[in-house]
């Protein structure tokens, strides 16, 4: 695979300070060697910094950050969707999950286009389907989802261009444990597919992995992994904004990269809510980069041949 990196410095997405810094903890880990190890070319790494005067204006409490957020996204957007057009896979490191209203919208741009439609794995202890009527928070990161399905502010679904960027039957989330009651509502009317914890601990995570990986792909050109770090249970990745405990185990959050992998429908990934400031020793940093790895391609006995 070619690879454009693109490292997003955004944090006023989230809560809590210290995303931005997400991108260099894992360029410290040592991602772009290991990719090329894996036999990948990075073609491009490129940083996204947000604007600093339009970075001080907080804007509605129900929405904040709005127009800082619309700026980032739609730059992203422009960059993703033309590494699409080159052939080449947008590996997106963040900064918050807002983010993933730039990476999806810009990868749909290309896929709607072309009539085409693209699969999404959201990887998360939360399900992000908040609109600024319903956020208890206000923060954008808590809205990625419902932003891309249509819903929330117009100036953020509009970066898909004149419809949404996903229909609901192509978007699984996975891992999900805390979903506020104002965002229930949403989740059940929209239909997207939805596996928390406790369905994944009675069916098991290869089954319910192998399922949604089958719905994502069924009628979609690719598949998008959204990985966000705090589906990951806070013993593995502590550097997270908002733990919380009962998550993914590190060989679950394998086991949806490599399943993911192996079934060759990759297109782009985004690896998000990386916060080095609440880390211990870049231990979440560098479980990311291992997690890029494995969705693609790492292998324990080697790298899997390509077809
Ligand atoms: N649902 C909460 C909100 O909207 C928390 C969202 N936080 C996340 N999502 N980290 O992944 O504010
Ligand atoms: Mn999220
Ligand atoms: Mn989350
Ligand atoms: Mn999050």
């Amino acid at each position: 695979m070619d690879i454009d990196i693109t490292n997003v410095h955004l944090d006023l997405g989230a809560g809590r300070r210290g995303t931005d810094m997400g991108p260099g903890a894992m360029h410290v880990a040592g991602l772009s060697a290991k990719l090329e190890r894996l036999g990948h070319r990075v073609a491009s790494v490129h940083s996204l910094v947000v604007d600093a005067e339009a970075g001080t204006d907080e804007g509605s409490p129900n929405a904040r950050y709005l127009r800082v957020i619309t700026e980032i996204c739609s730059e992203l957007a422009d960059r993703v969707e033309a590494s699409c057009e080159a052939g080449r896979v947008p590996l997106v490191l963040g900064g918050d999950h807002a983010q993933a209203i730039g990476t999806i919208s810009g990868m749909t741009r290309y896929y709607k286009r072309r009539g085409e439609w693209l699969g999404v794995v959201w990887v998360d202890a939360h399900t992000d389907m908040n609109t600024p009527e319903t956020s208890p928070s206000g923060n954008i990161h808590g809205m990625p989802l419902a932003v891309l399905l249509g819903h929330g502010p117009p100036e953020l679904v509009a970066i898909a261009g004149d419809t949404p960027a996903l229909v609901p039957e192509d978007v699984v989330v996975i891992g999900v444990r805390d979903v506020d009651p104002s965002e229930i509502p949403l989740v059940r009317s929209t239909g997207i597919g939805v596996y928390p914890m406790s369905e994944l601990d009675a069916r098991t995570v290869p089954v319910c992995v192998a399922e949604a990986v089958k719905r994502v792909s069924r009628r979609t050109s690719g598949v998008h992994l959204s990985f966000d770090l705090d589906g990951v249970d806070p013993l593995h990745a502590p550097g997270v904004g908002t733990p919380v405990p009962g998550g993914l185990s590190l060989r679950e959050s394998h086991l949806i990269c490599e399943a993911l992998a192996g079934t060759d429908v990759v297109v782009g990934m985004e690896m998000v809510e990386l916060n080095p400031t609440l880390d211990l020793r870049n231990q979440t940093g560098r479980l990311a980069v291992w997690l890029i790895e494995s969705a693609l391609g790492k292998r324990i006995l080697g790298r899997r041949p390509r077809a």
